[in-house]
């Protein structure tokens, strides 16, 4: 949580996140007319988010027999990391995962959700996203951008790894770490604002500039770090757990408008099939990765946790990013429950 300089919030507890793993229903031939739903991600097969994909086109496909057909392009196949929104815009891109920072360069406000330290946790992100703030901030990507968000899934809780073996406990032992981060600014001022020296790179670059020391580290949640096996490569694991983070499954406006409503109801029914099969996939593995990574010879240490919240949230309220979101929106984020 991120507090105001001028108005305190209050903590909200937790919630269990309760969900349950969508059922995968066998898919009919997709029509000759059938609507084409092409998805495009950088996510690697093994990961959760890659995998909930199948669980929507099997849901969709299932309930709606014959009239879509959804196609699934991994690894950053089609669109590059951070350019589906644009694609969607223009037309080329029925859908994508995206995130919130790909959002902020074209909505200032969005930035919020980018900030280090402000969710606290699955729970209060689930309270966020799905409660009247998430229905606002949905409402100005739609007005906005012409993208209709259509559940958001957790990504996991983001934590440093490094090819180094260098003790890693304040903010100033990242002096210098080349850390690899996604490439645009509100990714780049999340590692600046840990200490480190932030790399602009693509998720599809990192294993080779780890494996060649390009870089010295990165920073995903530890699901990816297995999915994307970045533990090969790396030698330690330093749980900073500095973003909670979040993609966003969306829908462009014009293949969203086309649809009737009970065509709708059915998207969105599957896509919140398959954000559940993510979620519960990734809280259970986020639960046991730690042993994982310790018997595969990776360090896993935790940080003076404190150092790098206060370090990260004061950067973010002194920078230009705070000066764009909405008046009372972080005292909001931080009581929701
Ligand atoms: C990454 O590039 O580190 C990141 O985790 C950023 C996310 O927003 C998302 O794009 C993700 O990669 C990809 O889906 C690959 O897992």
């Amino acid at each position: 949580m991120i507090q105001s300089k001028t108005r305190r919030g209050t903590l909200g507890g937790l919630a269990a996140a309760g969900l349950a793993i969508g059922v995968a229903l066998t898919a009919m031939p997709a029509a000759a007319d059938a609507i084409k739903l092409k998805i495009s991600t950088p996510a690697v097969e093994a990961d959760w988010h890659a995998r909930m994909l199948t669980v929507f086109k099997d849901e969709l496909e299932g309930s709606a027999p014959g009239e879509f057909d959804v196609e699934i392009h991994l690894n950053a196949t089609l669109f590059k990391q951070g350019t589906e929104p644009v694609a969607m815009q223009r037309g080329n891109l029925e859908m994508a995962m995206i995130s919130a920072q790909d959002i902020a360069k074209q909505i200032p406000a969005w930035s919020i959700f980018t900030a280090g330290y402000l969710i606290r946790d699955p729970a209060h992100q689930q309270a966020v996203f799905r409660g009247d703030i998430g229905e606002e901030m949905y409402g100005l990507v739609e007005d906005q951008m012409g993208i209709r968000i259509l559940d958001v899934a957790y990504l996991g809780t983001r934590q440093l790894n490094l090819r180094t073996d260098q003790a890693v406990s304040v903010p100033s032992d990242l002096d210098g770490v080349n850390l690899r981060m996604p490439g645009s600014d509100a990714w780049q001022f999340l590692g600046k604002a840990l200490g480190a020296n932030p790399t602009p790179m693509a998720f599809t670059e990192v294993y080779t500039a780890l494996q060649t020391g390009a870089v010295d580290g990165q920073d995903n949640p530890l699901p990816t770090v297995r999915a994307a096996k970045f533990y090969e490569v790396t030698k330690q694991i330093v749980l900073t757990g500095h973003l909670v983070d979040g993609v966003f499954l969306s829908m462009s406006g014009g293949t969203w408008n086309d649809l009737s409503d009970g065509q709708k109801d059915k998207v969105v029914a599957a896509a919140q099939a398959a954000t559940a099969f993510n979620n519960e996939g990734r809280l259970g593995d986020e639960a046991e990765l730690v042993a994982f990574f310790e018997s595969e010879g990776l360090t896993v240490s935790t940080p003076d946790v404190a150092a790098f919240r206060g370090q990260v949230q004061s950067m973010y309220l002194d920078s230009e990013f705070s000066s764009t979101w909405p008046e009372g929106l972080l005292e909001r984020i931080n009581a929701a429950e």
